[in-house]
């Protein structure tokens, strides 16, 4: 398996699946379809063709935390957010609200507890993870760790922090598993559900996941029955589950998860970020990272990024 294709295939994945979702961003699945029928070329969007939002923005920040100080530091994640923070970028009202604490000078381990009443539940802290997946892939304690920590930051809420290590547990397990074998989906989803207790309503989701995966209900179905709005809850499962019903390729995963509707940028992200992580950057089609965002912090960056991430996971390894 080439792991630096399969972490770059991640991080890139973000970017193309947000990408390719963001011009549908709050639409429904039933209008999506009756206007464009698929969606399956990157299409003019608010800033350009190919330019991502927030969900990735915020991935850029986490994977440069991360590789500054060789670990999750939760003060110097804060900073990194907040110095990529562009509002145009178009983030979520509780993001939004962390930056400004952040900016005004509170301790990192305060700020997610100050939004909403317990803590957000939105799904931005599992749209960013990728760059944990990928790095604490062949370490699942250590991935937890990291995955509730970096999510408190901005999601404190107990099912933001939940979101955040199911979608980062799914990009590991893609990453791990190799594309060239028939990817076990009973098993893969059995791995997901064991980290979760009865009263989760992540273990319910990928309980519905199980029994449809075989059906493949229309989508209006799989909207009322797993959610595609911007709360974690509502997201991340129907991210894994357009992954698993579409592993074979890394297109027709994000195709189908941006049909979904919704929060399309970002169960885009999600999907891409898994299905990226299972077949690389060498399955994403070359007519999207053709047209993908290029500036400073642009797809060549995120690629070294996830080098970089590469680099400090064979670090991580061999001192073991
Ligand atoms: O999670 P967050 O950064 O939003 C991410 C979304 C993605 O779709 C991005 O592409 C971008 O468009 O924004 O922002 P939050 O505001 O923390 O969470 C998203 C939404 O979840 C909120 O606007 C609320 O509707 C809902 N939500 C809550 N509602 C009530 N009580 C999250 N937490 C709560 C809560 O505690
Ligand atoms: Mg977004
Ligand atoms: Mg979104």
């Amino acid at each position: 398996m080439d792991l630096h294709d399969k972490f770059c295939g991640a991080l890139l994945g973000t970017h193309a699946g947000d990408a390719l979702g963001m011009p549908l961003e709050g639409a429904s699945a039933a209008s999506i379809k009756k206007r464009y029928g698929e969606v399956r070329e990157m299409l003019e969007a608010r800033l350009g063709k190919g330019t991502y939002t927030d969900d990735t923005e915020m991935m850029i920040a986490l994977a440069e935390s991360l590789l500054r100080c060789g670990d999750f530091d939760g003060a110097d994640l804060a900073n990194a957010l907040l110095e990529n923070f562009s509002l145009e970028r178009g983030y979520g009202t509780g993001s939004k609200r962390a930056m400004e604490l952040i900016r005004a000078g509170t301790n990192w381990e305060e700020v997610g507890k100050r939004i909403f009443k317990d803590g957000s539940y939105g799904n931005g802290s599992a749209m960013r993870i990728a760059p944990v997946g990928c790095l604490y892939h062949h370490d699942l304690h250590k991935l937890k760790k990291v995955a509730y920590a970096s999510s408190s930051v901005t999601h404190a809420h107990p099912w933001g922090k939940e979101g955040a290590f199911l979608q980062a547990l799914a990009v590991a397990k893609a990453v791990a598993s190799d594309p060239e074998d028939v990817l076990d989906r009973t098993k893969y989803l059995q791995d997901l559900k064991n980290e979760f207790s009865a009263d989760s309503p992540y273990l319910a989701s990928l309980e519905v996941i199980e029994e449809h995966i075989q059906i493949k209900p229309d989508v209006e179905e799989v909207v009322a029955k797993l959610g595609n709005d911007s709360r974690a809850m509502n997201s991340v499962p129907t991210a894994i589950y357009a992954f698993l019903t579409h592993n074979h390729s890394f297109e027709e995963t994000v195709v189908y998860a941006v049909s979904i509707g919704g929060d399309t940028d970002t169960i885009g992200a999600m999907a891409g970020a898994i299905a990226g992580g299972y077949r690389g950057k060498s399955a994403i089609p070359s007519r999207w990272l053709d047209v993908l965002e290029r500036g400073t912090k642009g797809a060549n960056y995120i690629e070294e990024l996830a080098t970089g991430l590469y680099n400090l996971h064979e670090e991580i390894v061999n001192q073991r």
